[in-house]
């Protein structure tokens, strides 16, 4: 991988602060986005800009030729059957609030139950309390081990109870950094016929995603967080599910026929994608997969488990410093999530970032999470393939001095 042709291609990263460029490690949150990306996207908005599959003239039908591209670009990339099991959505959330309400809600009854982990994104678990709330389900978690992270054995057996109708899982935990490998559970789940829906957000745009291999139900993920534009994001769906789930949305080009009093619905994927499509997002996706496939997705793991290393190596040095989940690099993909001892959340962040750092903190919308670990808030810093050593050492310099600015020790 050659990295300084690959920073060329992000202009942002030159940005200066306190006159030198930026260091970008909240790439958990969002990533940049490269040329190739940005100037597909303004390709389309200049050549071919149209609304898809409404019209005869040329421009629909170019812009019907970009977003169907664009989908069995998507459908590859995930290794599924089908387009019509692919479906857009804005995002992570909007993908499972698709299935929350038009899967779970409708057949979900008092006494089955909903199961997710400890460790979710509060996308990912919000709708299940939702459902659960509506529908008189349970819901139930698999706690973590406080120390590795790791889900507690007896709670795994939570997976048997026939009860469980449906598990949601993080494929990658956006703050313990955790590959949950998730196809043992799957299976487990799928032996007295729950359904499994993952959270692919934070392991798209880092790993090579099969969902035929993985063995889930409905898979989500947001581009944005793969150098694609904002707004546009993925739910996968076994075709036989999506077929007999009701609509979420309602409004033009979902339909085949409409009645004063009635409608029947498209064919999927369409049935899933009311109103006009937002085609400048799946052109930006299409050109986002296949700019980070060239880069190829053994050169992006070992850059990010190089930068990751290097990160906890530092942090391991510095006294005051406890880390999130495992401290393994193995075990960690692409972010680290800590606390500085005595130092608010916050102000490590403010601190860090008067020097051109950018982090997260806050509880990364995992306050269950967080609580379940008897901490407030962290910070974490998260990595993606133009990240450098460089920029890691930077960052461990700076925040070696955040304890002595705030009047500590080191
Ligand atoms: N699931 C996980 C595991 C996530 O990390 C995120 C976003 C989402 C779902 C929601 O994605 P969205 O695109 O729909 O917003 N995570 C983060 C984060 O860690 N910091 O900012 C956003």
């Amino acid at each position: 991988m050659n990295l300084t042709a690959i920073r060329q291609d992000f202009p942002i990263l030159k940005t200066e602060v306190g006159g030198r460029p930026v260091v970008y490690f909240d790439n958990a949150a969002t990533t940049q986005k490269p040329l190739p990306v940005l100037q597909a996207a303004m390709d389309y908005s200049l050549r071919r800009c149209g609304n898809p599959h409404r019209g005869a003239h040329y421009f629909s039908i170019a812009a019907s030729a970009a977003y169907d591209g664009s989908k069995e670009t998507v459908r590859r990339f995930l290794g599924a059957a089908s387009t019509r099991e692919i479906i857009y959505t804005r995002n992570t959330t909007e993908s499972l609030n698709l299935v929350a309400r038009s899967f779970a809600e409708p057949r979900l009854h008092p006494g089955d139950k909903i199961l997710i982990t400890i460790a979710e994104h509060h996308s990912n678990l919000i709708p299940w309390q939702r459902a659960a709330q509506k529908t008189g389900a349970k819901l139930d978690y698999i706690y973590v081990d406080k120390e590795t992270g790791h889900f507690l054995p007896e709670d795994l057996e939570k997976l048997d109870d026939p009860a469980v109708k449906l598990v949601a899982l993080a494929h990658v935990s956006n703050v313990l950094g955790i590959d949950y490998d998730p196809k043992p559970l799957i299976e487990r789940a799928h032996a007295h016929g729950a359904v499994v829906v993952l959270d692919g957000a934070q392991s798209a745009p880092h790993k090579k995603i099969d969902v035929a291999d993985l063995g889930c139900d409905f898979f989500a993920f947001s581009g944005h967080k793969m150098c694609a534009a904002g707004g546009i994001g993925v739910l996968y769906g076994r075709e036989a599910l999506l077929e007999e789930m009701e609509p979420f949305l309602l409004g033009g080009d979902m339909i085949d026929t409409v009645s004063e009093q009635d409608t029947s619905f498209a064919e999927l994927p369409a049935k899933f994608e009311a109103g006009t499509q937002y085609v400048e997002g799946a052109v930006s996706l299409e050109a986002a997969i296949r700019y980070v496939e060239a880069i190829g997705w053994d050169a992006i793991r070992a850059q990010e488990k190089k930068l990751v290393a290097r990160t906890l190596a530092g942090l391991a040095a510095m006294p005051h410093i406890q880390i999130l989940g495992p401290t393994d690099p193995a075990e960690k993909e692409g972010l680290v999530s800590f606390e500085v001892e005595d130092v608010h959340p916050h102000d490590v962040a403010q601190i860090l970032s008067a020097s051109g750092i950018c982090i997260r903190t806050g509880h990364h919308c995992a306050e269950p999470l967080h609580k379940y670990l008897g901490v407030n808030a962290s910070c974490r810093a998260s990595f993606y393939f133009y990240n450098t050593e460089e920029e890691v050492d930077y960052f461990l310099e700076k925040l070696k001095g955040v304890r002595p600015m705030m009047g500590y020790d080191e």
